[in-house]
């Protein structure tokens, strides 16, 4: 072995007779990796006044026929321009819109997918033949691989929002997606107390549905009114998870969802953490502070906190602040990449 200094000129000429033999020098690629975890996404709020004002225009302008699905999907700003990015790296989240008569046919895909419902009456979703009426409040699942469809019944406008791992899935080449032109069967015997229940007919076919796929505002609600007196968390106030009742953890595979209160004058401590998480304001407002910037937010917003990115809590109001949220914190957890740290 030589201890002369190659030149560099032929240097780049053994780089370039690598690169077109299809090798990577590990060297020349470890540029931009440190201690900490990095993205281009920043945090974004989309406020409620203004997505409502465009979902309703797309209303006029998409009949649902050309769109099967009437969404509006929350793009995270730092995207970079042919990225499949939602609101975070792993998270997509959405308003949908659903209009009197109007049908969203049947599709299955590998991302699971939640919905929370944000405004109007009458709209149900089948998921595996089951029939799921959708009330303002609720908290659904539609976990990966079940088979479902929206429809709408009632008067005026319903509006829900879509949260879903398919930025994740993407990225691991794994979204597919299978679609019918035909409705699915709606199962009239299935029944209905898979609403936070877990009694399924037992003779006959298998149950289609392996777990509860609502969740009622109001269950949400009277378990943080049974908390409200207590501590609370540092990070989030009082804050309760929606869970898989037959497994005991998060909803889905991929998804953990939480409702919080954070009560009025409280300020909670700021941390931030390897999984990301998008918040919707149910009810109240107040702000946070992320990455030291403060956000003001009221019913009706979505907020994204991209992974690591600080963030804290506040209630300077006299009126309860309730939080939905989502976070990717199962599969970030699953691969072994789970990190928090707590802000000084
Ligand atoms: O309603 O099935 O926001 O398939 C994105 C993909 C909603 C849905 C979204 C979907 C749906
Ligand atoms: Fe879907």
């Amino acid at each position: 072995m030589s201890t002369d200094v190659i030149p560099a000129t032929d240097r780049d000429a053994f780089y370039a007779r690598l690169a077109a033999n299809h090798y990577s020098p590990l060297w020349t690629l470890m540029g931009g990796l440190g201690p900490e975890p990095t993205t281009t996404l920043v945090p974004h709020i989309w406020r409620y006044a203004e997505a409502r004002e465009l979902m309703v225009e797309a209303g006029d302008v998409v009949p649902l026929e050309d769109a099967l699905r009437r969404v509006l999907g929350f793009r995270n700003p730092g995207s970079l321009a042919h990225q499949r990015t939602g609101a975070t790296d792993t998270l997509w989240a959405a308003l949908q819109l659903v209009l009197p008569g109007e049908v969203a046919p049947a599709h299955r895909h590998t991302p699971s997918a939640l919905r929370f419902i944000v405004e109007g009456a009458g709209a149900y979703t089948v998921v595996n033949g089951q029939r799921v009426a959708m009330e303002e409040g609720d908290f659904l699942l539609t976990p990966n691989g079940h088979w479902h469809e929206h429809g709408h019944l009632g008067d005026g406008p319903v509006i829900w929002l879509d949260g879903l791992d398919s930025p994740l899935v993407s990225r691991l080449n794994q979204y597919v997606l299978d679609e019918e032109d035909d409705l699915q069967q709606v199962d009239a015997d299935l029944p209905a107390p898979f609403v936070n229940g877990m009694l399924a007919k037992h003779w006959g076919s298998p149950a289609k549905v392996a777990q509860p796929l609502v969740y009622k505002l109001a269950d949400a609600l009277e378990v943080i009114e049974h908390l409200r007196d207590g501590e609370g968390d540092p990070f989030d106030d009082i804050v309760v998870e929606y869970r898989n009742p037959i497994s005991g953890g998060s909803v889905m595979t991929t998804i953990a969802a939480f409702l919080q209160l954070v009560r009025p004058g409280v300020d909670t401590r700021a941390h931030r953490h390897t999984h990301s998480t998008v918040y919707h304001v149910v009810r109240g407002s107040g702000h946070s502070v992320i990455a030291g910037e403060r956000v003001e937010w009221t019913k009706g917003d979505t907020i994204a906190v991209p992974l690591w990115y600080e963030h804290s809590h506040h209630n300077h109001s006299s009126e309860d602040a309730i939080l939905f949220s989502y976070t990717d914190k199962p599969a970030v957890e699953a691969l072994g990449l789970g990190r928090t740290a707590a802000s000084a």
